[in-house]
């Protein structure tokens, strides 16, 4: 078994790497700050096929904007397409047919914003990016976090599209609750990029599980379960069942365990068995991707199927992602 193996060897790497922490303070820093032996960046890197987003946020790179700026750039596109059924306009409704929609921005100087159960607004990435920079607090929600758009100048709209109402009016004559895993291959976005200057920005958005009960709120803007980045070591971010991800806050553990020493693939890995361990996990997905300080890329999903998108300077590349089951 795969993983076994691998769960072995990193195991007696974080072993290590804690007995290197508990002797000496300065040690973390360097721990931390270790380069791998390729640098990969500038680059983004995004959940599912995002090949437009990550182009989106690559342009604004190339033409000077920082990390966070690309990240916020890509995370738009989907928000914007109304055929994009899990994020921003044209998403999946809740079981009382209101879209609502969940966004957080992590900066390389640890700054972070969000907002949760967002209505109206198609780009609550930008919101959530505001937050950040013109409040004093991290995470606005629902009728605060729409007045504060509105206030922002961001316009209210309609978000439910005629396909997504289609959809769920067929959905309310059974009423089943069954998250689906994988739907279409195409499914909430984390994104993630190095600029030039080799800081780390990340972006995650969603109108989260389509039928969820009204009020509730995922993985996605909550800090260290979505998207964590840490610009000494580096970020990851998730996809899929955010309840599973929210009990295990994934994303911070896969930076923590980058920190002490893990790969990125080990440290994905290790967050999913997090999940599996303690989790009813057979029938949902959740899958998470990781970049290191250097660019070097890693994810693991529970199912097959999770895939994500790359692009640096030699273009943008499809990955399949390699699963528990
Ligand atoms: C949530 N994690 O709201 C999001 C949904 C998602 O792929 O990622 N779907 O739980």
């Amino acid at each position: 078994m795969r993983h076994k193996a691998n769960r072995r060897k990193f195991l007696k790497q974080s072993v290590k790497s804690s007995l290197l922490l508990a002797s000496s303070s300065a040690v973390v820093t360097s721990c931390a700050a270790t380069p791998s032996l390729e640098s990969n960046y500038p680059i983004v890197v995004s959940t599912w096929n995002n090949a437009k987003a990550n182009e989106a946020a690559w342009s604004t790179l190339t033409e000077g904007g920082t990390a966070l700026d690309a990240v916020e750039a890509g995370a738009r596109i989907p928000e914007a397409d109304p055929k994009d059924m899990s994020v921003g306009y044209g998403g999946r409704p809740d079981r009382d047919g209101h879209v609502t929609l969940d966004a957080c921005v992590m900066d390389h100087k640890g700054n972070y914003g969000a907002v949760t159960y967002l209505k109206n607004i198609m780009h609550p990435v930008s919101v959530a990016r505001k937050v950040m920079e013109e409040t004093p607090h991290v995470m606005l929600s629902g009728a605060g976090a729409l007045q504060f758009a509105i206030d922002q100048g961001f316009k209210a709209q309609d978000l439910l599209t005629s396909q997504a109402k289609a959809e769920w009016e067929e959905w309310k004559i059974k009423s089943e609750y069954e998250p689906k895993i994988n739907i279409e291959l195409h499914d909430t976005i984390g994104i993630m990029s190095i600029d030039k200057e080799q800081h780390i920005g990340g972006a995650c958005t969603t109108s989260g599980l389509g039928y969820k009960m009204a009020g509730r709120v995922g993985d996605s803007p909550v800090v260290g379960a979505g998207l964590f980045v840490d610009n000494e070591v580096g970020a990851a971010t998730a996809t899929g069942m955010g309840e599973l991800v929210l009990k295990t806050l994934g994303s911070f553990l896969i930076v923590e365990l980058m920190r002490q020493g893990a790969t990125v693939s080990e440290a994905c890995e290790e967050a999913v068995m997090r999940i599996v361990r303690k989790q009813d996990y057979q029938k949902l997905q959740v899958g998470f991707i990781a970049i290191d300080k250097q660019g070097q890329v890693g994810a693991y999903s529970i199912q097959p199927g999770f895939v994500y998108t790359v692009t640096t300077q030699s273009g943008t590349e499809l990955i399949e992602v390699k699963s528990y089951i």
